[in-house]
């Protein structure tokens, strides 16, 4: 059976969803920030970087990198659509999304969490820099109800994981409508209600 390494509230919540659209099986494993340990043991020997997510294959490999997971996920089940097909131009659309997600916003919001950064600066980061990648977004949701137009695929996914965690910081989304939108659209799937059950995915 397959293990999803994952930490309460993180960005494990992803490629759980993506796993439960792909009706793949596999087991939850939690691991503890603090200690970089798990119920099995020594985390750094599920892979030495220490962050979740981390999927360990059915043959005991381990995958890393959330973007990367959600791709490797798809691709198993290729005729549900998760991401379109490789080598179309959809598909490099889809990767876009994953890597503005990755890099601008998860990132960004790690900056937000982050211990070793003053209050002042993180409020200066939020409205120079965060304000305008959510900007982004909320024009491109007005526009389509998923990242890739009318469906839901695997950007959409990390998306939602991201976007949870804005008031968590005290960043008050109530201004981006269609992002609430979105977020209210992709809490009706079932997969996304699943997910967050299973690990407890603090409100919103
Ligand atoms: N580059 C990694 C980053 C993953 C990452 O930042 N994970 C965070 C949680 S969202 C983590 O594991 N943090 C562990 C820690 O701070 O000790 C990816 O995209 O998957």
């Amino acid at each position: 059976m397959m293990k999803l390494y994952y930490a309460h509230g993180s960005c494990g919540l992803s490629p759980q969803i993506l796993l439960r659209e792909a009706e793949l099986a596999f087991d939850l494993v939690e691991v503890d920030f603090a200690t970089k340990t798990t119920p099995e043991g020594d985390y750094l020997k599920v892979t030495p970087k220490g962050f979740v997510p981390a999927l360990q294959l059915d043959d005991g490999d381990v995958i890393t990198e959330g973007a990367v997971l959600l791709q490797w996920i798809a691709d198993q089940v290729p005729e549900r659509g998760l991401l379109p097909a490789f080598g179309t131009r959809e598909r490099y659309r889809a990767l876009e999304w994953l890597n503005v997600v990755a890099t601008d916003l998860h990132k960004g919001m790690a900056t937000m969490f982050s211990p070793s950064i003053d209050d002042a600066s993180k409020a200066r980061f939020a409205d120079g820099f965060l304000r305008g990648r959510f900007k982004v977004i909320e024009d491109h949701l007005s526009r389509n109800d998923y990242l890739l137009g009318a469906a839901f695929s695997a950007p959409d996914a990390y998306l939602y994981n991201v976007l949870c965690w804005p008031p968590r910081v005290g960043i008050d989304l109530s201004e981006y409508t269609a992002i609430e939108r979105f977020m209210q659209r992709m809490e009706q799937q079932p997969s996304v209600l699943a997910a967050r059950a299973a690990e407890d995915t603090p409100p919103r």
